[in-house]
């Protein structure tokens, strides 16, 4: 390749050190037996098997086949780690269809536990949308399952396991799905998805710690599962094993991020080479002043037109913070700049939106976000001081104006995501955004509110709960129960439905 007119950018995560200090383990399990509230399971009225039913009519309709298995994945030379895969690699295979497009994706699940799959961000019928023990039995080894939904509306989604998700995304059961334009703006268009791995130490050794904690808050939102990690990947890769992305001089692409892992990361960009576009599934206006660095909660995506600007090599690089232990940094190490000016899930206003004024609300619900102990178990975390399945439920009709104030009263981030809706962020502590954002998630930072409006319109029983998905895993969960309609499936039972 003629380097003169070819420049490579390299998108870089480093590799930083663990410092030692753990708590919480990961494979909690204490606080998720139980049953939904009898309203949800009650079967009164019409099981969400029967509503939102979609048709392919003459769409032209897209087939997958993918299937759960067991891969020895290389993350870089000579480091592999057992993971878990949608066809074999990490991330899963690649989704991409058109707006419009009928999508059929056969699940067959040849690992030995059971699996789903849910389709992050996707407006779809209830029972497609792969939360084991309210909209389906979890897949159980050796058995198969169909996904169909109309790909109604453009943009950047993933999909990944909703079993056991803080072990299951943990171990590899991810993959991005892209819903293309009809006409497509830009001819070069790549994924990226982040994550974190524990490549040269045993996080199982962390559950020996019984949750107890080991040590302060570094007061940063996100010190319990810092410690787990010692290697961070750009898609399944790390350090020079992350394919470069070749680019010529002038030539403009679509880059969609997105952050799988459980804590949030800061990509670097080269001062002036992008800007964003698009956040979560939904395009942003006016970002002529846009920062050149972007900012990802667990669950969240940012797109960002980049333009190579030269014919060097440049790099996308993780924000080093500062008190971040940087020794192990591959060669790929970015000169990072500093700036504080980050762009974040809520910087700009989206193009189009749910409610042009603040709409008078049918239902409010206020959400605090708490954490707790329980002895002998560890931490928990709580809605309103419950861990599901006992939290308190949003309980909507067809039709109502669903206010939430959410609160974060702990010392923790949490990425909060709301299935099979979009919701319109409205005010942050108080104070009215005068560009509202229409988003599936919303990352609320300790001792921030945030006031989001969605109009319940898809009847079902849908969760709403923190993408951290260790703190779902341990309490951080919520339903919004639609009247009149209820989950013929149950938590736990025969097929260990577990939808943490
Ligand atoms: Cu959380």
């Amino acid at each position: 390749m003629n380097r003169k007119v070819i420049g490579s950018i390299l998108i870089v995560l480093l590799i930083g050190a663990g410092t030692g200090l753990y708590f919480i383990s990961p494979f909690y399990n204490g606080t998720n037996d139980g049953t939904l509230p009898k309203d949800i399971l009650n079967d009164e009225g019409t099981s969400i098997l029967e509503v939102g039913a979609q048709e392919p009519g003459d769409r032209p309709v897209k087939t997958f086949d993918l299937t759960a298995e067991e891969t020895q994945w290389e993350i870089k030379d000579g480091e592999a780690v057992d993971a878990w895969t949608y066809n074999g690699t990490v991330p899963g295979e690649p989704l991409r269809v058109t707006e419009g497009d009928y999508v059929k994706v056969n699940l067959k699940n040849e690992l030995d536990v059971p699996v789903t799959i849910h389709w992050h961000g996707v407006l779809l019928p209830n029972k497609m949308d792969g939360v084991p023990g309210l909209t389906q039995d979890a897949v159980q080894p050796g058995e198969s399952f169909t996904y169909e939904f109309i790909a109604n509306d453009a943009g950047t989604y993933w999909y990944h396991s909703h079993q056991h998700s803080s072990t299951q995304v943990d171990m590899g059961l991810y993959g991005s799905l892209v819903i293309e334009e009809k006409d497509k703006q830009y001819e070069r268009d790549e994924f990226f998805i982040l994550d974190e791995w524990a490549v040269n130490q045993e996080k199982r050794d962390f559950s020996n710690m019984g949750g107890m904690m080991m040590g302060g808050m570094s007061g940063d939102g996100e010190a319990d599962t810092k410690q787990m990690y010692d290697t961070f990947t750009v898609n399944g890769k790390s350090g020079n094993a992350i394919d470069p992305l070749i680019m010529e001089e002038g030539e403009t692409a679509r880059l969609r991020f997105m952050n799988a892992g459980f804590q949030q990361h800061q990509l670097v960009f080269p001062e002036g080479s992008m800007k964003v576009i698009a956040n979560d599934a939904e395009k942003v206006i006016g970002t002529e002043d846009s920062s050149n660095v972007i900012e990802l909660a667990p669950g969240e995506r940012i797109d960002v037109e980049f333009t190579k600007q030269n014919n060097d090599s440049e790099v996308i690089a993780q924000k080093v913070m500062p008190e971040e232990n940087t020794e192990n940094i591959g060669e790929n190490t970015a000169e990072v700049p500093t700036s504080s000016d980050i762009a974040n899930g809520v910087s700009y206003g989206s193009e189009e939106l749910i409610f042009e004024d603040v709409p008078e609300a049918d239902v409010t619900y206020d959400m605090d976000l708490s954490m707790g102990m329980n002895m002998g178990e560890g931490m928990s975390f709580q809605i309103n001081n419950e861990v599901f399945p006992d939290t308190p439920p949003i309980k909507v009709k067809n039709g109502d104006i669903v206010k939430v104030n959410i609160t974060n009263s702990g010392r923790m981030n949490h990425p909060m995501h709301l299935h099979g809706h979009r919701f319109q962020v409205m005010a942050r502590n108080g104070t009215a955004y005068e560009n509202p954002i229409v988003k599936d998630l919303i990352h609320v930072k300790p001792g921030e509110e945030y006031t989001v409006y969605f109009i319940a319109d898809n009847k079902g029983e849908w969760l709403f709960h923190c993408h951290d998905n260790n703190h779902a895993e341990r309490g951080m969960v919520t339903i919004v129960d639609y009247e009149s309609v209820y989950s013929p499936f149950e938590l736990g039972g025969e097929n260990d439905n577990h939808p943490q």
